[in-house]
């Protein structure tokens, strides 16, 4: 797949999938946001197939020696991603997380790999930044020096830069499938002039252009 390939058989695949929507949505940063991207829309072996190929195309080049799937949908994400890489001849380990702590059974809080080496989280989406910040703090002590993720929002993190701006202001290598801009460009082609104005007002309320 070429670079403009890969985004755009991803955009089809939201469309195919329902996973990205236009109308009015309340996200978890309490912005109020013309559309919405919803990973858990991607529901068979087609669609994991496919994201796993997106993923791969967009960490060309990323060092890495293992991945880390926050829960819950970063889990699918990274196992997707994690086969697509061992049919390309790189096994990787992969890492995930509970939400709850259990304390029977193997206990702990991370499962399958014990992290090790360069992790690459790989998520779904980032707005403002706190559930990437969330994972990293699971893995304090690990060093998580990458991070994947379907849409970058283009938003504001905790200041005046976007959330994505500020992690690789940390050092984190960062790399996205498609940003704010792709899905811009594709509504424009797709929606109404009213979804599009939309989206660009929202823009210049919480967008950084980056
Ligand atoms: P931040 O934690 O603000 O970066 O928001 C990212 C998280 O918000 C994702 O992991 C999702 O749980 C959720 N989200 C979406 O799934 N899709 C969106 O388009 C926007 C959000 C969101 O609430 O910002």
């Amino acid at each position: 797949m070429t670079q403009a390939d890969y985004k755009q058989r991803f955009l089809q695949a939201c469309v195919d999938y329902g996973a990205l929507r236009f109308g009015q949505f309340t996200l978890k940063s309490g912005r109020v946001s013309p559309y919405f991207f919803n990973a858990g829309a991607f529901n068979d072996g087609n669609a994991f197939a496919l994201l796993g190929e997106c993923y791969a195309e967009a960490i060309a080049g990323v060092e890495f020696d293992g991945l880390f799937g926050p829960a819950y949908k970063g889990i699918p994400l990274a196992t997707a991603l994690s086969v697509t890489l061992a049919q390309q001849g790189r096994n990787v380990p992969v890492t995930f997380n509970r939400k709850e702590v259990k304390d029977h059974g193997e206990g702990g809080v991370l499962m399958c790999a014990e992290p090790s080496g360069r992790i690459l989280l790989v998520d779904d989406v980032i707005t403002a930044g706190t559930a990437v910040r969330q994972a990293m703090e699971q893995l304090k002590g690990v060093d998580v020096s990458a991070l994947v993720v379907a849409l970058d929002r283009q938003e504001r993190g905790q200041g005046s830069t976007s959330a994505i701006q500020e992690l690789r202001a940390q050092g984190l290598d960062v790399r996205t499938i498609v940003t704010l801009d792709d899905v811009l460009e594709f509504a424009r082609a797709t929606q109404s002039a009213e979804h599009v104005a939309a989206m660009v007002q929202y823009r210049e309320t919480y967008g950084v252009l980056a």
